[in-house]
């Protein structure tokens, strides 16, 4: 190992060595031994047992958890066809006509993505879900999709999680070969919070498809034709999968004082989305706000203005929504999402489960195993408390969502958010600020990154003891969160009847806006070269290799990716770890199993943990497999 660190080093390389190259080169003795994969678990483990996870900020030690059961399957039987073989067969016209043809209803499975993003702060780990996917697949082939990737998963898997996004998504792909799996699209910004150069979201889309992407739902977050298209074109030119194109609702489309978002504002939407090229249309209600009278409406307004399937999404903030898809269903909406019993309601979907039991013996019933599909919901209710940290705390549904618009998934983490900025007590004020800052903004569609805007804003406000008055008379010595800055600049793209002048101008101060989209700005990626600068500062530590989709992580998430990196070079892949022991470490005596590949399973058992040396330094002593071993662990605390 000197040996290669001599070898390895710039000056040796470049045959610049003089006499003292070893004696001024304290690096060359700086030797890794490299670890096999068991070394690195255990590592893992004792680090969480004598500091904890770092993204766990509180710790019930009474919590006891329960065991979550996977309901039964046969793991030698073929999976039952299911959509994905029906795309496979038809392509995605004359799939998109079939359904648009089918009397059933069908329902989307939104469990591992939105549901846990909009309840759980997006923590759920791959580990749990790979538990149940086969079982599912097996048992609900009749599941239209499963919505399993994309909006904030991708980030959050690579930020907390340490996992790759790519990876998770493969081995549910091969877990499920025969339900349509779907992600959320968040345009030209990708899976993050900026625009990025076109090239790489067409990189993104093609690479997406080959991992098992099926449905691609494209939305904007200020509703831009001109900024979906390209995704659109992406899907339909490089890959065989659906461009599902959103519209984003906000407003009340029979409100008779609603002048912006009215009813004939939606479909003219729906039939830009179509002229542009969508398979189908989904309806993307991210705050709940659309209504049960509001959506027959809206469904019978889109049948006759396009041709395209209609999909319907909501969250259920105001624990209305049920009625609003009974409403949906029998004005002929095709699909709606849904979760699973114990991951639905109040800032998630509605519950599956309980819907299939309301359409039963109705002309538009689709039929599913109740025993088992309850099976499956007790499997994420019982899961569901391994996440307990970051629960948000609601507790019932909102009427108030009508007022402040916030989506599903910001409302549940802007508690949380307040807490930590010490504004807890004023939470109240944070909501009533968001819809004043919508107001003032122009009445924005507010979803992800556009609401992110909103509620930075509001934020700044409450936290500053600013009002909206404030800002209008002494804005122009203010100095405004960066994103708000952004947001006038054009860099999210052009809102729906333009930016309001005033407030633009007190914000921007001397910037220049700009109208064109803002993709247009950046330069395209060379692939050729940045992919082999890339791999030649990553492969290095890596026990496999390093690949495109590991480079797009990287250029939508450079820091994060570098991150992920050194802790994959440190403990390996996490996703072998069962959450308990992920978030919580191990207790005293507690045996786990832990399987790093099939059929090769290690059994780990906490025997000890030593009390501080002087350098703080605690020795953590195991038995894996049989055998003593300890570790070094520095307590931080
Ligand atoms: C996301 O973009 O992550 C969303 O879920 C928006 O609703
Ligand atoms: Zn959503």
């Amino acid at each position: 190992h000197f040996l290669q660190n001599v070898i390895q080093h710039d000056t040796f390389k470049e045959g610049k060595v003089t006499v003292n190259f070893i004696q001024n080169t304290p690096a060359l003795f700086d030797i890794k031994l490299p670890q096999d994969r068991t070394s690195k678990v255990v590592n893992f483990l004792a680090e969480a047992i004598v500091n904890g996870n770092s993204d766990v900020k509180h710790i019930d030690n009474k919590k006891v958890f329960r065991t979550a059961k996977v309901p039964k399957f046969s793991t030698s039987e073929a999976y039952p066809k299911g959509t994905k073989d029906r795309l496979t067969q038809m392509g995605p016209e004359k799939f998109c006509a079939w359904l648009k043809d089918e009397k059933k209803i069908h329902y989307t499975d939104t469990t591992m993505r939105d549901a846990h993003q909009s309840l759980l702060a997006t923590r759920m780990r791959t580990f749990d879900m790979l538990k149940v996917a086969e079982s599912f697949a097996k048992n609900h082939p009749n599941t239209f999709s499963m919505e399993v990737w994309g909006g904030a998963t991708f980030d959050v898997c690579l930020r907390f999680l340490h996992e790759s996004p790519w990876t998770r998504l493969r081995e549910l792909r091969k877990a499920v070969p025969n339900i349509l799996f779907q992600m959320l699209l968040r345009g030209s910004n990708g899976v993050g919070y900026k625009a990025y150069p076109d090239n790489l979201i067409e990189k993104f889309v093609e690479k997406s498809w080959e991992n098992g992407v099926d449905i691609f739902r494209i939305f904007d977050s200020l509703n831009w034709v001109k900024a979906m298209e390209p995704s659109i074109s992406y899907v339909r030119n490089k890959t065989g999968g659906i461009a599902e194109a959103a519209l984003s609702y906000t407003g009340d489309i029979l409100d008779v004082n609603e002048t912006k978002y009215t009813l004939k504002y939606y479909t003219q939407l729906a039939k830009d989305l179509e002229n542009a090229g969508a398979h189908m249309i989904a309806i993307k209600d991210m705050a709940g706000l659309l209504k049960p009278y509001a959506a027959t409406e809206l469904i019978l307004a889109l049948q006759d203005a396009v041709k395209l399937p209609i999909h319907l999404h909501t969250h259920d903030t105001s624990s209305l929504q049920t009625t609003t898809y009974l409403k949906a269903i029998e004005a002929g909406v095709d699909v709606v999402d849904v979760a699973l019993g114990g991951l639905s309601g109040l800032t998630s979907q509605p519950n599956f489960n309980s819907i299939v039991e309301m359409m039963k013996n109705q002309p538009r019933a689709h039929e599913f195993d109740m025993k088992t599909l309850n099976e499956f919901s007790n499997y994420w209710e019982d899961t569901r408390e391994l996440y307990y940290p970051f629960e948000s705390g609601l507790k019932a549904g909102t009427a108030e969502v009508y007022q402040h618009e916030i989506p599903g998934g910001q409302y549940s983490n802007l508690r949380p958010q307040a807490i930590a900025l010490g504004l807890g007590d004023r939470f109240a004020e944070v909501k009533t600020m968001y819809a004043e800052v919508n107001v003032l903004f122009g009445n924005l569609i507010k979803v992800t990154p556009s609401s992110k805007v909103v509620g930075d804003m509001a934020i700044f406000m409450v936290t500053n003891n600013l009002t909206t008055q404030d800002v209008l008379e002494r804005g122009k010595d203010i100095s405004f969160p960066e994103s708000v800055i952004s947001f006038f600049l054009g860099d999210l793209g052009q809102p729906y009847g333009g930016f309001p002048k005033k407030i633009q101008k007190i914000i921007l101060k001397n910037k220049k806006p700009y109208t064109n989209r803002p993709n247009a700005h950046l330069e395209p990626i060379d692939f050729d070269v940045e992919f082999k600068a890339f791999q030649k500062k990553f492969q290095k530590g890596f026990t496999r290799d390093i690949e495109m989709e590991d480079f797009l992580s990287y250029t939508l998430y450079p820091k994060v990716f570098e991150q992920a990196h050194e802790n994959y070079k440190k403990y390996g892949n996490l996703t072998l770890i069962p959450s308990k022991n992920f978030f919580y470490g191990m207790k005293l005596r507690e045996e786990i199993l832990i399987e790093l590949e099939p059929g090769k399973t290690v059994i780990i058992k906490l025997l000890s943990v030593g009390i501080p040396n002087d350098e703080g330094v605690r020795t953590v002593f195991f038995k894996v497999n049989g055998e003593n071993r300890f570790v070094d662990i520095l307590d931080k605390s």
